[in-house]
């Protein structure tokens, strides 16, 4: 096997077969039937935090009866097996960790962590139903909200820092269901092609970031990124 440092990006076509819906593709996906700046803004929670939490207890059962597919594994299996390998995930679904991935860069968040609006408490949350709506924080009893990263609010930065060089550093970048139309996980892969390494994309469609990769393996991550692992390791 050729040494090689591999950077990863997944997005939600990672987890799709997984039973997640995805945000912006098919018809059952979740922006073509709710709208984002009702419910996944800063606004919309201090407009109605009881509607943003119905909305996210709602996903939490779907992602809690979720379990992880050939993709997650192959990717947990890679960085067993490569020396210099970093993950970087939009998913909030946590299916990276299940399928035994140890070091993950989580850009959105998680959706099975809770933080307190007032106080400094951050927990894990993993209670399916929560029993109210919305949830109190177990300190000081205000308002808790969802660990997550809503449109117009910034990426936590040490994370970001860290996606960034691990992109910078990559001589592969590989792209598994994102739709890279989000900012600024979009550009990540930008930064490995701009400092001479490759991007591989894998999705079931072309993406704005199709015209920048090397190669486009078109079809089911599920199917598609378990094969080229096999690929590279006979390579
Ligand atoms: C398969 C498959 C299979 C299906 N196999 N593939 C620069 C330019 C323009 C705008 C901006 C910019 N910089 C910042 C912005 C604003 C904004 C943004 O990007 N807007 C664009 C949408 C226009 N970004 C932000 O607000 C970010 N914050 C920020 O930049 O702070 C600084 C700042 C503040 C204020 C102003 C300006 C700057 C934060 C973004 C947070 C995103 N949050 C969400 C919700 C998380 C919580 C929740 O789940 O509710 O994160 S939005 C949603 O999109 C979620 C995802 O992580 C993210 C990406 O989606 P993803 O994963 O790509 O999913 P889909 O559905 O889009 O695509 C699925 C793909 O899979 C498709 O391509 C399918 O084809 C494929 N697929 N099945 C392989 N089996
Ligand atoms: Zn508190």
């Amino acid at each position: 096997m050729k040494p090689s440092k591999i950077a990863v990006l997944t997005g939600a076509g990672v987890s799709k077969s997984s039973g997640i819906p995805t945000y912006r593709e098919g018809a059952d996906s979740l922006w073509n039937n709710y709208h984002p700046q009702d419910l996944a803004t800063p606004q919309a929670f201090i407009r109605n935090p009881k509607l943003v939490w119905e909305f996210y207890d709602w996903r939490r059962q779907n992602m809690a009866r979720a379990r992880p597919n050939p993709a997650h594994y192959t990717l947990a299996e890679m960085e067993a097996a490569l020396p210099d390998f970093t993950l970087v995930t939009q998913n909030i679904d946590g299916l990276h960790r299940e399928a035994g991935s140890k070091n993950i860069l989580h850009l959105h968040g998680d959706i099975w962590l809770v933080r307190c609006t007032a106080c400094d408490f951050r927990g894990e949350d993993r209670r399916v139903p929560l029993p109210e709506r919305p949830p109190r924080c177990p300190r000081c009893g205000a308002l808790l909200r969802p660990d997550i990263v809503w449109f117009g609010e910034t990426l936590d930065a040490a994370t970001l820092y860290q996606a960034e060089q691990a992109f910078k550093s990559a001589d592969i970048a590989l792209v598994v269901g994102a739709s890279a139309v989000v900012y600024p996980a979009a550009y990540l892969p930008l930064y490995t092609q701009e400092h001479g390494g490759q991007i591989i994309e894998f999705n079931i469609t072309r993406t704005p970031l199709s015209p920048y990769a090397a190669e486009i393996i078109l079809g089911p991550s599920e199917k598609t990124l378990p094969e080229w692992w096999r690929k590279f390791q006979e390579e």
